[in-house]
């Protein structure tokens, strides 16, 4: 146990050491580095405690591009369990911990799920006592910040402060070197710890930063060559700058492909370096670690641990199988424009001697195919390097170079057997195998929402499902019980209440708390569909205004998300719905049953106040194109009612708290694909009542676009579609209808508070299958094998 002590003592002292100022001088800002700094102090013991009994142990790492972890001074609090002394003595000093907490920016190291999943699993293995490492990037700017201004989405840098962060430690003496073709830069890692809930275990999050081997040219700037002298330094620091803000199509920049090799070589020669140092045989290097690898982003691993296991004197054969006995791949995506691919001539440029390792790991497949007795065209379908298109694909890389592929939800590693990789799934089914995604209920529910978590524990009696969600089938006992279903509803009010004083204070918009809160939140994408969900708002204008539906149900429609920068189809949407939200608010009569909110910058803070102010979760992604999704997760643990298809997770979602107690709709995985073939939006535009009518809003002058031809263009992708790409690749004229019958029937029960409550409360009650814990189980057990604390 942490026995280093926090009191209001070692809050003066550090802010005397670090600020030259007595506590209560300090602005907040200044009071959460004290804080947290004197959080640090009290923790270490505990992080060398866990590093030593770990020290000579099987080790699990998380390879991640991204690592999403939103604010940490909260968080630390209460898996340590000192929020409330920490709030008291704060409160004796004059402060308040609210505040405090409020003055951390988000590490927002991350676009979406895939960052967000890392975070999650770093929080259950710590809580676990499972030794789970996570290596990353360290970026100067994470995600970037998002404006709304006249309705469009303009970005800024998040200028984080991630060199001023008190929860990080500077290892300098730890750095590595890592070779490109046409630079050599230092890796240095910065170490934050990683606490687990009763602050048992506290693993690491290590995250690394480039730097130049010379940080200044003392002769080019004494010679007038000021931009000379330090642009060694500058080229060095570029490759951690900025994360990539996509999320979906990949990109083909040297500097990305420069960031992958960048922290992989460094995580890979860190454990090269300490299992040499401690004299190990490295035929047993597989012994000693798991290696996770965060979707593709990673892959160059493969290569890159045959190369430096060959260093140390491996053969190519001994170590290819020491590698593929290390490594396992996780797979996050279904979009075909998404799976990286490399141009061979740029990989070879960058990566010389990697590339010449996978031109024997490629030799090695075409051998071992061959034996298999596979034919040329087979073989030619499996190849890592695919010389027709003259790319590299990471994907096959990762499958062949690992022992273990695995997807996200049940439907998910079905498809990829299936269909997406079903010619990888054929040679090697073994290899396949599910990990249905979770979240960590500690973040999610008993920091985002103390007051349905403190109600919880009453019901139940005991505090056990922070640490086992399961526990939470208890509560079903209770759902026939209205006294319970009106204090549940009770704090589902009260959440309301808080997150529409932050959207006051944020947007400037005043929230009806009576209303439905309908929320979809998650990255603007045109699969996620958030253009159905614009369309069917505007449908229930048309009909509130025309058809003078007043008895409908007043309605809040959130929406919260970023777009990538680059693309327009996607910021042309967020355009769009704000223009139907500038409609409605100048509606004297729609305004009163129809309310749209954009929330600017959405991230993890805001979602923590969003999550648990829900009634209903938007989950409508077009069935077979959302992996797993974790954010349906968040809202049903939080007692909200799935409105969504039969996506991802949504299928387990429903499996666990019934068809019944959410709103299930549209095309089935079957029947898009059978659809596909077939195909013809234009029917349903002149078919569907109100279809023609919201969608023809695009181009008919009800909205303005701003002259960026930005609606035209989502106009003819509905309806022309191009030589690239089918009209409405995505279905929303196809399951516009059945989408819109659901909202009716959510209105429906909505008539009915106590019945629509005991849904809530019954997704809530049924959420236990989806805590992290449960995931991080599973690939301790089933992938990693490594043992608990
Ligand atoms: C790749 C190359 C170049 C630039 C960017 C990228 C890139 C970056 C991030 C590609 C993809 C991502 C992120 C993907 C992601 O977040 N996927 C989501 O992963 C979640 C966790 O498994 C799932 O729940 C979601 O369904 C899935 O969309």
């Amino acid at each position: 146990m942490p026995d280093k002590r926090f009191d209001a003592a070692s809050l003066i002292e550090t802010a005397y050491q670090n600020y030259g100022k007595e506590f209560k001088q300090l602005t907040d800002k200044e009071k959460y580095h004290v804080v947290s700094k004197a959080v640090m102090q009290h923790i270490i013991p505990q992080w060398l405690e866990t590093e030593t009994f770990f020290q000579e142990k099987k080790k699990a790492y998380y390879l991640s591009a991204e690592f999403l972890m939103g604010r940490a001074l909260g968080n630390n609090l209460i898996n340590l369990r000192i929020e409330d002394d920490v709030r008291q003595i704060l409160q004796d000093m004059g402060a308040s911990l609210a505040r405090v907490e409020s003055a951390e920016a988000d590490a927002g190291l991350g676009n979406g799920g895939l960052g967000r999943l890392a975070a999650c699993f770093l929080d259950s293995a710590a809580t676990l006592g499972y030794p789970l490492i996570g290596y990353g990037i360290r970026y100067e700017y994470g995600i970037f910040r998002q404006q709304i201004i006249n309705g469009e989405q303009v970005e800024e840098g998040d200028d984080w402060n991630a060199m001023t962060d008190p929860w990080a430690l500077r290892r300098e003496s730890e750095r590595s070197l890592i070779q490109f073709g046409d630079q050599t830069v230092y890796a240095v890692p910065y170490d934050t710890p990683v606490i687990g809930y009763g602050g048992k275990t506290i693993n690491t999050l290590r995250l690394f930063v480039a730097e130049p081997l010379k940080n200044f040219n003392f002769d080019d700037f004494n010679n007038g060559r000021y931009q000379e002298a330090v642009k060694e330094k500058n080229e060095a620091k570029n490759i951690t700058r900025v994360l990539y803000p996509n999320d979906s199509t990949r990109e083909g920049k040297i500097l990305r492909l420069k960031q992958q090799y960048f922290f992989t070589s460094a995580a890979l020669q860190d454990l090269v370096k300490k299992y040499k140092a401690a004299g190990r045989d490295f035929e047993d290097f597989f012994k000693y670690h798991a290696v996770q690898l965060n979707d593709t982003h990673p892959s160059v691993a493969v290569p890159e641990l045959i190369r430096l296991l060959m260093k140390e004197g491996l053969d190519f054969s001994k170590a290819f199988d020491i590698t593929q006995q290390t490594l396992a791949y996780t797979n996050h995506t279904i979009l075909q424009e998404a799976l990286e691919k490399w141009d061979i001539a740029l990989f070879q440029e960058i990566l010389p001697e990697v590339y010449a390792i996978i031109e024997k790991i490629q030799n090695k497949l075409t051998l071992e195919l061959t034996q298999k007795r596979l034919t040329v065209d087979e073989i030619e379908n499996l190849a890592i390097i695919d010389k027709k298109q003259k790319v590299l694909r990471m994907a096959y890389l990762a499958i062949y170079g690992t022992h273990s592929t695995n997807g996200v939800a049940q439907l998910h590693t079905d498809i990829l057997k299936e269909t997406e990789l079903n010619n990888w799934y054929r040679v090697y089914p073994e290899r396949f195998n599910n990990k249905t995604n979770g979240i960590t209920q500690r973040r999610w529910f008993l920091k985002a929402n103390p007051e349905m978590a403190a109600f919880v524990t009453e019901l139940l009696g005991s505090d056990a499902w922070i640490t086992d969600l399961t526990q939470l089938e208890g509560l079903t006992a209770f759902a026939g019980d209205d006294e319970v279903i009106a204090r549940f509803m009770a704090i589902k009010q009260e959440k309301k209440r808080q997150l529409a004083d932050f959207v006051k204070f944020n947007e400037g918009t005043t929230l009806d708390l009576d209303s439905i809160f309908d929320i979809q939140i998650k990255r603007l994408h045109e699969y996620k569909r958030q253009l159905m969900n614009a369309f069917h708002i505007l449908d229930l204008y048309y009909r509130i205004k025309e058809k003078g539906e007043t008895t409908s149900c007043k309605r809040t429609f959130i929406f919260g998300a970023k777009a990538a920068p680059g693309y327009f189809r996607a910021k042309g949407i967020i355009k769009f719905i704000n223009e139907i939200k500038h409609l409605i608010d100048n509606d004297e009569t729609v305004k009163k049953y129809l309310e749209v909110v954009f929330v600017e910058n959405y991230n993890v803070s805001y979602a923590e106040l969003l999550f648990p102010a829900a009634d209903i979760s938007e989950q409508i992604s077009t069935t077979g194109k959302e992996a797993s999704g974790t954010g349906n997760m968040k809202f049903m643990l939080n007692g909200a009612a799935t409105i969504g298809t039969l996506d991802g997770a949504n299928v387990e979602i429903v499996e666990e708290a019934g068809a019944e107690n959410n709103f299930i709709f549209g095309l089935e995985i079957d029947q898009v694909e059978a659809l596909r073939k077939t195909y013809k939006p234009k029917d349903y535009y002149n078919k569907v009542p109100g279809l023609k009518r919201v969608v023809d809003s695009l181009i008919d002058g009800t909205f303005s676009d701003d002259g960026t031809g930005a609606f035209q263009d989502l106009y003819e992708s509905l309806l022309e579609g191009h030589t690239w790409e089918k009209p409405d690749s995505y279905f929303v004229l196809a399951d516009f209808d059945a989408y819109r019958k659901a909202h009716n029937h959510v209105c429906d029960v909505w008539q009915e508070p106590m019945r629509f409550a005991r849904m809530c409360f019954l997704n809530m009650a049924h959420a236990g299958k989806f805590s992290s814990d449960r995931t991080i189980h599973e690939y301790a057990q089933e992938i990693w094998n490594v043992e608990q604390m």
